[in-house]
């Protein structure tokens, strides 16, 4: 099958600031690695849901939740392992976009999942965007059983302390 992807322009404008490696290492990583990113999701969809979605371009070796390394629950992004190149392009090329839990997911290739890639780096325990971010995100995430909620926010709420 023709790849999809030739141009490591068009891979991805992510760059791991904790991937070791060189920048030629990083592009052939994103060249050939199985493994997609796939970020803005709600912190309510399960992996159940995730599965179902993206085993529509092939069959999957594995899902990895990200979780806030705080509270340990779902914070917006997860990996998805695939068998094959070609399903992990086509689910970037085909999946990027999809409505899921009312948030328009995004799918970026991946240098390949390592332990410890599944926390959220922020200083909150979430994810570094949800920090940084200029709109705001109305999406609320209850902590303890209900007994209490936070929303996603935005506005820069961390620049701003700074
Ligand atoms: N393949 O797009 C991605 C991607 N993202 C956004 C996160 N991961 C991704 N992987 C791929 N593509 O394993 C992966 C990470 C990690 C896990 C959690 O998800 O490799 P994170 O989102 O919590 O942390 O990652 P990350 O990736 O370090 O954050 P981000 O948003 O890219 O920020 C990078 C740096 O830029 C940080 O130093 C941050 O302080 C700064 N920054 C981010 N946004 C802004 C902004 N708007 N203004 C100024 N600085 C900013």
């Amino acid at each position: 099958m023709a790849r999809l992807f030739k141009n490591p322009d068009q891979l991805s404008a992510y760059r791991d600031r904790r991937f070791l490696g060189t920048q030629e290492e990083f592009e052939h990583a994103l060249r050939t690695s199985v493994t997609v990113y796939v970020g803005n999701l709600s912190f309510y969809t399960t992996e159940e849901q995730i599965y179902e979605v993206f085993s529509r371009t092939g069959e999957l070796k594995k899902i990895i939740m990200g979780l806030d390394k705080n509270s340990k629950t779902p914070c917006g992004f997860c990996f998805v392992v695939y068998y094959t190149r070609e399903d992990a392009e086509e689910a970037v090329k085909y999946i990027s976009g999809t409505i899921l839990d009312d948030r328009p997911i995004r799918v970026d290739f991946d240098w390949g999942f390592q332990e410890g890639r599944q926390w959220g780096r922020g200083r909150s325990g979430g994810q570094v965007r949800d920090e940084y971010r200029t709109d705001y995100d109305p999406d609320i995430l209850f902590v303890e059983n209900h007994h209490s909620c936070a929303r996603r926010g935005g506005y820069g709420k961390l620049v701003q302390k700074e």
